[in-house]
């Protein structure tokens, strides 16, 4: 049996193909060139048809197919928009009325409130990883497993997403590109109040805790940290800027412009990078990253920023692997999700892993093996919902944890998770 003809056979035949080729054509250009559209497909459908025959080109085998047959002329090197060197760089055009414009817009799309009950704000949590597959084989895989865990929590919390894969400015590749894309989305989303950046490589172990929001109604900024290593140490660990908050204000577009002129790639990163080293305690030598230039910026610029920025400490928006994973299963022997803090971390930040790189700072086996624990520790609290669990935190089974019953809706979850009160909406 050949496989050209199984493929063939079980997804669809040519004539079938060219079906859709016809409508798919015609519906982009239908309206300018209806006659050019059918001697198009007709030649598309039969180069389709030499490629499943099998005397064409190309393997069916995905292990034998070298993907940088597709990713190459991608990576030409010529940027699509270049800069005139001259200038400062630039996050966009100026803008310093920002709050006036988006009350105006609030005001008249009030099915769009920025507000969903009292004390909740719309959120959009933006997360994203590189256009390009991973460089290691599986590290896709791992980012898959970070998405579904951020869908998880925010469906449980009523919080937007946003994945992004696209570079929006070339100049900010890196731990840079959050900021292009952060104001990009402000911008567009007046009704968005609270815009929760979240790092790929972070991921959700608390999916019980709510955020305290009363707590930053004065802030605009909230990051994990400490004022001391902050202000008073100039700790280039003093903040984390894998998971934060940002309100949509203009003081934030401020904030942004401040934060973005060491940002572009090159001589300038380089640069910035030797005075950050020399300005912040303990940083080792290397180009310029957005903590530390937060971390200079809030250090060097307290009476400018301070008041708005809320450094947090009292749960884990971000928390550092190293000294949680291997305290998970006495944090299920003696406590339970909602606490946030140590006794139940809301986010295990897996900080100099880099899972979908070559190389991260720590053993791949280490950080692979914790990387699934965190996943399936928070992954439990989702499963019990609907009876199971995974069998321990290595193990990607699941196994029952409770009785079918013809009585599904009389089910309650431990956790009251299925329809928690902040997922409630007032209408
Ligand atoms: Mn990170």
């Amino acid at each position: 049996m050949l496989r050209g003809n199984l493929g063939a056979g079980k997804f669809g035949t040519p004539e079938k193909d060219l079906d859709e080729l016809r409508e798919t054509f015609s519906y982009i250009r239908k309206r300018v060139e209806p006659r050019r559209v059918l001697e198009e497909a007709t030649v598309v459908a039969q180069g389709q048809q030499k490629a499943t025959d099998s005397t064409g080109s190309g393997t069916n085998n995905y292990a034998e197919f070298d993907i940088t047959k597709i990713l190459k002329d991608e990576d030409d090197g010529v940027p699509e928009f270049k800069r005139d060197p001259s200038q400062p760089y630039s996050l966009g055009p100026n803008i310093s009325d920002w709050d006036e414009q988006r009350a105006e817009w609030l005001k008249k799309n009030p099915d769009f409130p920025n507000f969903i009950a009292e004390n909740k704000p719309r959120v959009l949590l933006v997360t994203g990883s590189s256009p390009k597959p991973c460089e290691n084989p599986v590290g896709d895989h791992y980012l898959l497993k970070s998405i579904k865990n951020k869908i998880d929590y925010c469906r449980l919390h009523g919080i937007e997403i946003f994945y992004n894969m696209a570079l929006l400015d070339a100049e900010m590749a890196g731990f840079w590109a959050k900021l292009p894309l952060i104001r990009k989305l402000l911008l567009s989303h007046p009704e968005v109040e609270f815009l929760w950046w979240m790092d790929s490589d972070a991921m959700f172990t608390d999916m019980a805790f709510e955020l305290p929001w009363e707590r930053y109604k004065d802030h605009n900024f909230v990051m994990h940290g400490w004022n001391e290593m902050i202000y008073d140490q100039k700790n280039w660990i003093g903040l984390n800027t894998g998971s934060f908050l940002l309100r949509n204000c203009q003081w934030s577009l401020d904030i942004l412009d401040t934060w973005s002129p060491m940002g572009p790639k090159g001589k300038i990163r380089e640069e910035a990078g030797k005075l950050l080293t020399r300005e912040l305690k303990d940083r080792p030598v290397f180009e310029a990253d957005d903590q530390s230039a937060m971390v200079y910026i809030l250090a060097t610029q307290r009476e400018k920023w301070g008041n708005k920025v809320y450094l947090e400490n009292a749960y884990y928006l971000h928390g550092y692997w190293g000294i949680l994973v291997d305290r998970y299963e006495e944090m299920i022997e003696n406590y339970h999700p909602g606490l946030g803090d140590h006794r139940w971390p809301l986010v295990t930040h897996f900080v100099g892993c880099k899972p979908c790189g070559k190389f991260g700072d720590y053993p791949v086996e280490r950080c692979l093996k914790q990387m699934d624990r965190a996943f399936n520790f928070g992954d439990n609290q989702i499963l019990q919902m609907y009876g199971f669990t995974h069998k321990s935190l290595a193990s990607r089974r699941v196994i029952r944890i409770r009785n079918e019953t013809n009585n599904p809706l009389e089910v309650r979850d431990d956790l009251g998770l299925l329809h928690p009160a902040f997922k409630a909406v007032k209408v």
